[in-house]
């Protein structure tokens, strides 16, 4: 099954970054009827590169009125939205009521805010069953999707590191299980086992290699989830998805926001510095097909870690500071895993662009994790360094 069957939407999301047909564009004008906007609508742009959502930016016809984000939320990956938005509104509000006792802070532009339907409610459900909800747009951000400057690393681990110093004392067992076993690797690891014992669309006789690459590193990826399980490691609120391209950075590369907040729940540390770096330190494409551009750059990873310490060194344990770098490793496997597995299930979780894409994504991941083995002991010293030097 197709992630979206409606031909409408499946035309919507291949123009990307242009504007969106006429049908669609009258069906988002629907939709955006439902809330409770200022000012109008002048035009609806698909936006972003988002491997999940349907997202929109919609520009205000009053240039006194904010422009906003639509998006069209993905319930196929995302199962009970309901349950996910009432995370989204406790998260939020946590944060605004952090930041508001920071002396400087502007929680406006720090933390995202959902504009309520007409009945007040933080999302719509429309006839066909599709959710939506909507966020004012931050005005003059960009996100990377591959950073380019050690500036730009380093902002992005201050706000990935902050978001967890804000969100230390928000219990995580308060918030729902937007996707169960999200980072678990060895869930990861069954569900490919699963795929493979089932091959549905006859893909797995050309991955035999790929498979030899996870079933060698499989024991020892699982060391997270063991120190864990020993009580070594604790359980704190996680953003789960520190992609490097859902932080925002202003026109002068400042950090500004951590977006797309729907797999906040209880995880590891390690697995928010780890995807971080994956999408940091490695300057060619997460889907890169040229292997031999797939390199760890060395200032990038140390910016970051700086930035990212610079935050939690004083709450981390030194058990915690430890498990970073295993993390750098493992998160790179678990995508790789992930993009294998939708692969051989014939692609239904991500959206893809041609058809052998989740391949080549799994293989560009599975490269870099090679590269980050060959660079364990210097990364793991200046994560060492870097900590003692903050405490
Ligand atoms: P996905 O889960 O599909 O990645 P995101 O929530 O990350 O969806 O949004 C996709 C992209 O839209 C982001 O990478 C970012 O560039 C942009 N974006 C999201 N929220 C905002 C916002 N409030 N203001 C400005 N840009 C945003
Ligand atoms: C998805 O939504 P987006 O594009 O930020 C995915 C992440 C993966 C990422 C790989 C809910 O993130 O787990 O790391 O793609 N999100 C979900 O690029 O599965
Ligand atoms: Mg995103």
């Amino acid at each position: 099954a197709k992630v979206y069957p409606s031909q409408l939407w499946e035309n919507a999301t291949q123009q990307h970054g242009k504007e969106t047909d006429q049908q669609a564009d009258t069906k988002l004008r629907d939709v955006l009827a439902h809330f409770a906007l200022e000012g109008g609508i002048s035009s609806v742009m698909l936006y972003g590169s988002g491997h999940i959502h349907d997202t929109y930016a919609v520009k205000n016809s009053q240039p006194e009125c904010p422009d906003y984000l639509l998006q069209r939320v993905n319930h196929h990956v995302f199962k009970n939205v309901p349950l996910l938005m009432e995370n989204i509104e406790q998260v939020t509000e946590h944060l605004r009521q952090k930041l508001q006792d920071i002396p400087g802070a502007r929680p406006e532009e720090e933390v995202l805010t959902l504009v309520p339907t007409l009945n007040n409610q933080s999302y719509y459900q429309d006839p066909e069953g599709n959710f939506w909800r909507v966020y004012l747009l931050l005005e003059g951000t960009r996100s990377y999707d591959i950073v380019e400057t050690p500036q730009q690393a380093f902002e992005g681990g201050k706000a990935f590191g902050r978001f967890l110093a804000l969100l230390a004392d928000l219990d995580a067992t308060q918030l729902h299980d937007s996707i169960p076993d999200f980072h678990n690797i060895e869930n990861r690891l069954r569900l490919l086992a699963e795929a493979v014992k089932q091959d549905p669309v006859g893909r797995v006789a050309q991955v035999s290699k790929e498979l030899g690459f996870v079933q060698q590193r499989a024991e020892e990826m699982s060391t997270i989830r063991r120190l864990g399980r020993e009580g070594k490691l604790p359980l704190r609120t996680t953003h789960n998805d520190t992609k490097f391209n859902n932080v925002l950075l202003d026109k002068y590369d400042k950090a500004l926001c951590v977006i797309d907040l729907d797999t906040v729940m209880p995880g590891y540390v390690a697995y928010d510095f780890g995807d971080a770096i994956r999408t940091t330190v490695n300057k060619a494409a997460e889907d890169e097909a040229d292997l031999s551009k797939i390199k760890v750059d060395y200032d990038l990873f140390k910016a970051f870690t700086e930035g990212f310490l610079q935050e939690t060194n004083a709450f981390l344990t030194e058990e915690e500071v430890k498990s970073l770098e295993p993390g750098v490793r493992l998160l790179p496997f678990i995508m790789g895993v992930r993009f294998l597995t939708d692969y051989i299930d014939g692609d239904n979780y991500y959206k893809i662009h041609f058809p052998e894409h989740n391949l080549q994504r799994a293989r560009a991941q599975f490269r870099l994790v090679e590269v980050l083995e060959e660079n364990k002991e210097r990364l793991q010293n200046t994560i060492q360094k870097t900590s003692q030097a903050y405490k």
